[in-house]
């Protein structure tokens, strides 16, 4: 179900939950900003999903109203991550899906991290 990029944060939704501690999660990196964990639906070799701490719903939120430390610790977070995994060299894809033409389906601002093949074309 797409989710509405401008609708208040919720509480409930499964990415806070995981943030809560109140379902399990295949964490492989958190600091201060962020925790990654494996996607449930792998879609390439490797794909990884980066989320920042915050109630943020979207990308469009995050980058209006998040402080300027909060939205570096996050991007830098997202880079550690693909450092950890080694994946700089051959290199990775980030992608980040905004409200229904999106395809954005949990309600919590995440980052997909592909890697670990050649990817793709994906639009479409
Ligand atoms: O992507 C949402 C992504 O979140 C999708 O690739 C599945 C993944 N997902 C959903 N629930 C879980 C749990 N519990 N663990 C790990 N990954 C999960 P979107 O950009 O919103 O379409």
């Amino acid at each position: 179900m797409p989710i509405d990029p401008t609708a208040p944060y919720d509480d409930d939704n499964i990415f806070a939950k995981i943030l809560r501690g109140e379902i399990p999660s295949s964490k492989v990196y958190e600091d201060e900003w962020a925790i990654a964990f494996e996607d449930i639906n792998p879609q390439a070799e490797i794909h990884t999903l980066v989320v920042p701490k915050g109630r943020y719903v979207s990308w469009d939120d995050f980058s209006a109203q998040a402080p300027d430390e909060e939205i570096a610790g996050f991007v830098r977070a997202v880079g550690k991550v693909a450092r950890a995994k080694g994946l700089v060299e051959p290199g990775y894809r980030l992608l980040a899906n905004v409200g229904e033409n999106g395809g954005q389906e949990v309600p919590h601002l995440h980052v997909h991290l592909f890697g670990g093949q050649k990817l793709g074309r994906m639009i479409g």
